[in-house]
């Protein structure tokens, strides 16, 4: 079995040095939440492949050669002939703030159909199934196709891990809460910001019992963009997460059955969110104390079936609550490049961990370290560390290593 599978839209990205309508000179490479994590799974030595469309063009052409090029599987991967590769452009406004602008209404990747990620998934059925929330936004086709991996990934029983990853230029939190709440239940490990989480949590009048996470076409799906979206993107230093479980409750065994019930990124710019917009649903359990209505929503959230949520807290670091109890770890100090991308580097090193059979503490701590790469090197993906590198961080200034 492959380690890791994964889908969804990986765009090529122009990255400038400030503001975009000054012009100058723009770095071209590739983004996309998904095959961000499957780059930083890839060069810590992990099988992962990555499945999604490109359009029949030499922006497509990028993205594979550079998902090969890193060592990730790509022959579950299509090329769309009526539609181009997505694009987008980075725009650092302040040293943490970058603005996010999209070109990829109807683009190929966001054109993706359910068959070709079956015949992709059903090849190698995975230890792990990666999914964002970020792909159930881009098209009803995208959503439905997300929502019957979902569906094998239970039949085969691979580990699912969402990361929600919700993006406010995409669609809408009611339109994401819709479809998140439906694929709660086959979730294995949710990883998420803190203002993420009522996404997640069953609303008033939900029936809450589990259906099928399929999603039919032509529901809530994309809000239909027309060209470019615009987004501030704010994510910080240091990817936050050493130190308590109140009573090792993660299952040491560090094991990929499925849990029987058992975890981006960094400061976010004044509190603008890991998805650079207020998210307006209410929590479900709002209590005067922050951390008190985390802990209060992550239960809800075991208690809807999740194995482990993964709570991102930004420069306070990251919480992960199980059954068994919770475990915080601060983030590791680095000094703040490009924080863009720190979220999925956060995600492969966790996945990484799990993958090795680290317990919980290991896979926090490698988790954090990866995100720090993220957030301390320019681009989405491009510092992520090897095996050997992880190490590295830490060193006092002034190291060369020779
Ligand atoms: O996490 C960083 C990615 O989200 C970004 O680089 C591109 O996938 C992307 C998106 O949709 O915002």
């Amino acid at each position: 079995r492959p380690d890791v599978f994964t889908f969804g839209e990986t765009m090529v990205a122009l990255r400038g040095s400030g503001p975009l309508k000054l012009g100058g000179t723009m770095n071209v490479s590739i983004a996309g939440a998904e095959s961000n994590v499957a780059i930083g799974l890839a060069r810590l030595g992990h099988d992962v492949r990555w499945a999604g469309a490109v359009g029949e063009d030499e922006a497509g052409q990028l993205v594979l050669r550079t998902l090969r090029a890193e060592g990730v599987g790509v022959s579950g991967a299509s090329t769309d002939p009526g539609a181009p590769t997505g694009l987008l452009l980075f725009e650092p406004r302040l040293p943490e703030v970058t603005r996010v602008h999209y070109y990829r209404a109807g683009s190929a990747g966001s054109r993706i159909g359910a068959d070709v990620i079956q015949r992709a998934f059903s090849a190698a059925p995975p230890r792990v199934l990666h999914l964002t929330g970020i792909t159930p936004s881009l098209s009803p086709t995208a959503r439905a196709a997300a929502g019957l991996v979902l569906q094998l990934s239970r039949e085969s029983g691979s580990l699912v891990c969402l990361d929600v990853n919700f993006r406010a230029r995409l669609w809408t939190a009611e339109a994401a809460a819709e479809v998140l709440r439906e694929w709660i239940p086959f979730v294995d490990v949710l990883i998420a910001s803190d203002d993420e989480l009522p996404l997640c949590l069953p609303g008033s009048g939900d029936g809450g019992g589990e259906g099928s996470p399929g999603g039919g076409e032509g529901s809530q799906g994309a809000k239909g963009t027309t060209g470019a979206n615009e987004g501030l993107r704010a994510e910080g230093a240091g990817a936050g997460m050493g130190a308590e479980w109140a009573d090792g409750g993660l299952g040491a065994d560090g094991g990929l059955a499925r849990w029987a019930s058992e975890p981006e990124e960094a400061t976010v710019a004044g509190g603008a969110g890991a998805c650079g917009g207020a998210i307006p649903l209410p929590p479900q359990e709002v209590t005067g104390d922050p951390a008190a209505t985390v802990a209060a929503q992550a239960r809800l959230l075991l208690d809807q079936g999740v194995g482990e949520v993964v709570v991102k807290l930004g420069a306070e670091g990251a919480t992960a609550f199980t059954h068994g109890g919770s475990l915080h770890q601060p983030a590791k100090p680095v000094r703040a490049v490009d924080a863009v991308g720190a979220g999925d580097a956060f995600v492969a090193g966790y996945l990484s961990a799990l993958l090795d059979g680290e317990g919980p503490a290991g896979r926090l701590e490698r988790a954090v370290t990866t995100g720090a790469f993220a957030v301390a090197s320019p681009g989405d993906w491009e510092g992520a560390p090897t095996r050997a590198e992880l190490g590295m961080l830490g060193a006092p200034p002034g190291t060369v290593v020779r």
